[in-house]
C-alpha cells in the first residue's frame, strides 16, 4: 500500500504534468507542455527548443502511456499514476527508460548553462518561471543543495529517486517538484 505521504508527493508531481488541468494526463499535456517551455525563457516559442523538447516529452508519454494506462483509454489517471511511482519505490533500481529520461530532461531544463551542474542563478531562474517566489526558490535550492553551492547530475538522480521513494517528511528531497 502507497503511504499518504508518498501519495501526496506523486499527486503533486501528477499536477505539473496535468498541463490542461483536466484531471488526467494525456498526449496533449505533453503538447502543451513542450511549447510552454519552449517559451519560458525568451517570451516567444524558440522553434529548435520547441522540436527538441516535443520529441522528448512524447518518449516520456509514451512510456507512461504504456505502463501505466492500464485500462486503455488513451488517459492516465491518478490513480494509475499513484500506482506506477509505487511500483517504481519498491525497485527504484530497475526504473524504466521513459524514467531515466524524464530525471534527465528535468536535470537539463534546470542546468540551463549546460555545464552539468545546477547553480543557485540557474535554479531560482527556472523556479520562478514556474511561478515560485525567488525567496522560497533560493531557499529550497539551499536545502536541496545541502549548503554546497551546486547541485551535480550525480547528486540530481539522487534527490530525484529520494522524492519518489522516502517515507521522511524532512527530507530535503520533498521539496524537489514543490512548486507552491
Ligand atoms: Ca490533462
Ligand atoms: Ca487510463
Ligand atoms: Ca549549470
Amino acid at each position: 500500500m502507497v503511504s499518504e505521504f508518498r501519495k501526496k508527493k506523486y499527486l503533486e508531481v501528477f499536477n505539473t504534468f496535468d498541463t490542461d488541468g483536466s484531471g488526467t494526463i494525456e498526449k496533449k499535456d505533453f503538447e502543451m507542455s513542450a511549447e510552454m517551455l519552449a517559451k519560458c525563457m525568451s517570451g516567444k516559442v524558440d522553434e529548435a527548443k520547441h522540436k527538441e523538447y516535443l520529441n522528448t516529452v512524447l518518449k516520456i508519454w509514451d512510456g507512461i502511456q504504456s505502463q501505466a494506462d492500464s485500462n486503455k483509454d488513451g488517459k492516465v489517471s491518478a490513480d494509475e499514476w499513484v500506482a506506477l511511482w509505487d511500483a517504481y519505490a519498491k525497485n527504484p533500481s530497475s526504473a524504466h527508460d521513459w524514467q531515466k529520461l524524464y530525471c534527465k530532461f528535468s536535470f537539463q531544463l534546470l542546468d540551463t548553462g549546460n555545464d552539468g551542474s545546477i547553480n543557485s542563478e540557474e535554479f531560482v531562474k527556472a523556479y520562478e518561471a514556474w511561478g515560485v517566489n525567488k525567496n522560497d526558490a533560493a531557499d529550497t535550492f539551499q536545502k536541496l543543495s545541502k549548503g554546497k553551492g551546486s547541485i551535480s547530475w550525480a547528486d540530481f538522480q539522487e534527490l530525484w529517486e529520494e522524492y519518489f521513494t522516502t517515507e521522511d517528511a524532512n527530507a530535503p528531497a520533498n521539496m524537489l517538484f514543490c512548486t507552491s
